[in-house]
């Protein structure tokens, strides 16, 4: 299934229904009073929180949603049946904003959370509501306000508990697909991945956890360059970040490359840029002679930080990295206030 993260969708409550006009007949009684009754109040629309859904896929399709209008009142003072609620089921993890002032409208973030998006309108007075003592026979109703109409975008965030970062082509994919259950495009040219892919990595030694892939990253892509500035966002609720690099005669050397990532984290959001890191030297299998260099400068750099040399392709490596990453992502789960985001880890396992 392709992953969408974003989703544009019209919102309308539905309409109420219209007051009645109605009198009272009754044999044998020439003038029956006004017995027109109230229109029905429309449905609202009405989101709510689902963690069993990772994507907007089935919201996307659907450009406008609405909710049935209310039935009009009839004679006798019959009311008329009050619409039904339209419930849209949205992801865990979606962010609602109003896509017309940008306002954040909500944060669903657990399983159950109900917002109402769209109120119906509320049903017209028939005319049995409208009789006085100087007007007994009011020939008027009132019509049902219109719902509520409102274009709302949808965004998810991926709950991924670490995400991969780095230059287009480092091996992001590869090791995603070595180590999870996603099994994503992988291939020479930059920019493969389009869209982040998720992945479920588990293990008889660890608690599950979630990665997330996410587009190469180049200079610029806090102003957009390139394509991984739009899927950010979607690391930021990440612990912890696998920042990956390649010694390639493409760009300078691996430091320049990790310090120009980091300052696009900067630039797009601070936070991320403190978040922890694993630095990760990929592609150690075609390392020559003439890498070594660039190999200690690296080793140098990154000092205190964790790092690890692996083929993502041979899997050398790999192992103790993976088991790293488990152990940190334990660790800073622990704490009580995450309960809530560890239910939604625990839907994956
Ligand atoms: N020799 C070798 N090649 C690798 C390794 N990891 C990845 N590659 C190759 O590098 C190329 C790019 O790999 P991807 O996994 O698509 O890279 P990516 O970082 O996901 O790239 P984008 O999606 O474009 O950002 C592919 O041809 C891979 O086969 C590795 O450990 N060793
Ligand atoms: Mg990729």
């Amino acid at each position: 299934m392709k992953f969408i993260d974003r989703a544009v969708i019209v919102m309308k409550g539905g309409n109420g229904g219209s007051g009645a006009v109605s009198f009272r007949r009754e044999k044998y009684v020439p003038l029956g009073g006004p017995d027109g009754g109230d229109g029905g109040r429309g449905g609202s629309i009405v989101l709510v929180g689902n963690e069993g859904m990772n994507t907007l896929y089935d919201i996307r399709y659907r450009q406008t949603i609405s909710a049935e209008k209310g039935a009009p009142g009839g004679g006798q003072k019959r009311y008329g049946k009050k619409g039904y609620n339209e419930i849209v089921h949205i992801p865990a993890g979606t962010f609602v904003y109003d896509d017309e002032t940008g306002e954040l409208i909500a944060d669903i973030t657990e399983h159950g959370q109900e917002i109402i998006i769209a109120e119906g309108g509320i049903g017209g007075r028939g005319n049995a509501k409208f009789k006085t003592s100087t007007n007994k026979a009011p020939h008027y109703a009132q019509d049902g306000l219109p719902g509520t109409i409102r274009r709302i975008r949808l965004e998810l965030k991926l709950l991924a508990d670490v995400g991969i970062i780095g230059y287009p082509s480092v091996g992001k994919s590869t090791l995603i697909a070595k180590i999870s259950n996603a099994r994503p495009k992988i291939a020479e040219y930059h920019f493969t991945t389009l869209v982040p892919n998720l992945g479920l990595v588990e293990s008889h030694a660890f608690p599950p956890f979630i990665v997330a892939d996410i587009p190469g990253l180049i200079e610029g892509a806090h102003k957009g360059e390139g394509l991984g500035h739009r899927f950010l966002r979607h690391v930021e609720r990440s612990r912890i970040l696998i920042h990956m690099v390649e010694i390639t005669p493409k760009r300078n050397s691996p430091v320049e490359d990790i310090d120009s990532i980091n300052r696009e984290l900067d630039l797009f959001n601070k936070d991320l840029s403190l978040r922890d890191q694993v630095i990760v030297l990929n592609k150690v299998d075609t390392l020559t002679e003439s890498d070594k260099e660039l190999r200690e400068e690296l080793q140098e750099r990154v000092g205190h930080l964790p790092f690890f040399e692996i083929s993502a392709v041979t899997g050398e490596g790999v192992d103790a990295l993976i088991h790293f990453v488990a152990h940190k992502v334990k660790k800073s789960r622990i704490s009580k206030e995450e309960r809530s985001d560890q239910r939604i880890i625990d839907r994956y396992t």
